[in-house]
């Protein structure tokens, strides 16, 4: 990163914008547009700038060896999907994650995934969706099927392992979820489920709230590190939504009781 008189934020923020000026222009835009029109979720290859990646990640694995809080437990409102798997929630990563808060904030970020999703994309209204860090780090780990609150999640993934040892994002779109009477099986029979394996670096974009979506259990010694980031859409913000999810995993916006509510 080049380090000028601006800051740090922007500072981020260009190399960012440097960065998608290369990978992310003309007709590789466009191929991102078309794909998420019709599965309504893109990986993002090589999103991380390769001088950032490294940066980025020793922040994220020392706010998690230092924060990161064991979950394990299956959630009556997704009906009964697993979660197990070490997570830290947003205001720690505020305090101590200049990079992760920065990559939220950062303009760049915000109007290229704005531009793959054709819609323009609002800071989510709830701080405690801002930014999450989520690590499967032992065998059986796994981020269960679910929805999410929000339109749109932006899910920035640091360590990974090979497909083969699990780990890979699976999604079904064109399916909702309904709080009070939620059916992930429906949504299997009613949809197509694709896979996708991503990489160090890579990144997607992905409609939450209408697409059911599930991290595949890891399996042997291995890890998977993400952050992922909560855009709202403009009908979010005339909704009034509730964040049961994000609130028993992350620990909302409050003290952390590390247990689901
Ligand atoms: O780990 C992932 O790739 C997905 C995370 C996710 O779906 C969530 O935190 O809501
Ligand atoms: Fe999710």
């Amino acid at each position: 990163m080049t380090i000028t008189h601006a800051g740090p934020a922007a500072d981020l923020d260009s190399a960012y914008a440097r960065h998608f000026a290369g990978v992310y222009a003309g007709d590789a835009l466009i191929a991102l547009q078309q794909s998420f029109r019709e599965e309504n979720i893109v990986p993002l290859r090589g999103f991380c700038p390769p001088e950032l990646l490294q940066a980025i990640r020793s922040e994220a694995s020392s706010i998690m060896d230092e924060h990161g809080v064991d979950r394990k437990f299956s959630f009556e409102i997704t009906d009964n999907t697993p979660r197990q798997m070490t997570t830290v929630g947003q205001p720690v990563i505020k305090e101590h994650g200049p990079l992760i808060h920065g990559t939220y904030f950062s303009p760049a970020v915000k109007s290229l995934l704005a531009a793959v999703v054709g819609e323009e994309l609002f800071t989510c209204p709830y701080a405690g969706e801002h930014y999450v860090i989520s690590r499967l780090g032992k065998s059986g780990d796994t981020h269960g099927w679910h929805w999410d609150d929000y339109s749109y999640g932006f899910i920035l993934v640091l360590e990974a392992p090979d497909y083969r040892e699990g780990g890979f994002v699976q999604a079904v779109p064109h399916t909702s979820w309904d709080k009070q009477n939620p059916d992930v099986h429906g949504a299997l029979l009613k949809s197509q489920v694709r896979s996708y394996a991503l990489q160090p670096g890579d990144a997607y974009v992905i409609k939450t709230d209408t697409t059911m979506h599930r991290v595949f259990p890891i399996r042997g010694e291995n890890r998977r590190t993400i952050v992922n980031m909560t855009l709202a859409s403009a009908s979010d913000l005339a909704r009034n939504i509730t964040h049961e999810t994000n609130d028993a995993l992350f620990g909302g916006v409050g003290t952390d009781s590390g247990s689901a509510r």
